[in-house]
This record gives C-alpha cells, structure tokens and sequence, in this order.
C-alpha cells in the first residue's frame, strides 16, 4: 500500500471532471487500498481519486468512531431523499479551513463496490454530507464553491501564501 499526494486548493487539476471506472480489476482495487490508507493518515473521513490527481470515479469514506467501516464507491450516484442539513465541513484539500455547508440529509447512492458488483446505500447525517462532499470532488468542485466569493478569495489567499512559504 502507498501514501499518495493530496492535491490543494486553489490547484487547477482539482477542477478536473473524473471518467466513469469501465473495469474492476486489480489496479482499481489497489487504488482504493492507497485511498483508504492516504485517508486514515491525513487523517480524514473521505477521499475523491480526484485528491490524488487520478480521474476516475473513485471515492472512500470511513465516518465510525473506531475507523473501522470502510467504505469504496466506483462510479457512485446518488438521489436526493429528502430534508436539508448545515453542518461545518472541512477538506484534505483545504487544510485549516471550516465553513458550514447546506446539504441534502438523506440521500441512496448507486455505486460498484470494490468487489465490482452493484451496491445501493441509504446514508443520513454524517455520512451522507461525506458521500456528497466526495462526489462533489469528482465533478471538480469544492466545498468552498458553496461559500461567498469573499470568503472563498481569502481562504484561496491564505493557501497561496502557505504554498510560497514551503517552497
Ligand atoms: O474530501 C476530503 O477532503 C475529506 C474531508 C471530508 C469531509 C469532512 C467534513 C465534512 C464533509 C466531508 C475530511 O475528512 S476533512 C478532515 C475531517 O473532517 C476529519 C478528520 C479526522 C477526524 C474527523 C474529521
Ligand atoms: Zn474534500
């Protein structure tokens, strides 16, 4: 397994739109293995290929306390159920920066699974925002899409000034 590069804000390939999986195979299946480890060390609660500068519809999410449900959806889709939820998010790809986001609270998602057969999900509460949050990512967006121009212009501001300064 191999802890990849995450991508950060405002790096254009994060804007990348991410190709649909067409096989399930062993690289696929590594892939998600190197997702999963990169996203336990970050540490986070969910990862989009996307972070990792790879552009296929690939997300992971372990929202439990003990960090012991892992979660991989292949070529996700989701369906709003129902209800609104604000809650503060944060980003791998954002380091130091949360801001509250208005989402959907219930949501099915339709996916592959790792083993690259179908799956259906019903997610509420945290895992729902995490399941939106990373399919956003494959789309090329980012939470601070959903703040003002003001406060997205800043946070932008700041992680340009820490980039220079590590360089
Ligand atoms: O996509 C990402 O960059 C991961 C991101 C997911 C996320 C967080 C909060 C709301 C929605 C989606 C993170 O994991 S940021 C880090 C974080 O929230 C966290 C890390 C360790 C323990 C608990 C939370
Ligand atoms: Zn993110």
């Amino acid at each position: 397994m191999a802890i990849l590069e995450i991508l950060e804000f405002p790096d254009p390939r994060l804007r990348t739109r991410a190709k649909p999986v067409a096989r399930v195979d062993d690289s696929v299946r590594k892939l998600i293995d190197d997702m999963l480890e990169t996203m336990y060390e970050a540490p986070g609660i969910g990862l989009a290929a996307t972070q990792i500068n790879v552009h296929q519809r690939i997300i992971v999410v372990d929202v439990s306390e003990n960090r012991d449900e892992p979660h991989a959806f292949i070529n996700p889709r989701l369906e709003r159920i129902g209800g609104t939820i604000e809650s503060d998010e944060g980003c791998l790809s954002v380091p130091g920066f949360y801001e509250p986001v208005v989402r959907a609270e219930q949501i099915h998602v339709k996916a592959l699974g790792r083993d690259g057969r179908d799956l259906e999900m019903e997610a509420s509460g945290l895992l729902s925002v995490c399941i939106q949050h990373e399919c956003d990512h494959l789309e090329g967006k980012l939470f601070v899409d959903y703040l003002s121009n003001l406060k997205r212009t800043r946070i932008r501001r700041k992680l340009e000034k820490q980039h220079r300064m590590q360089a």
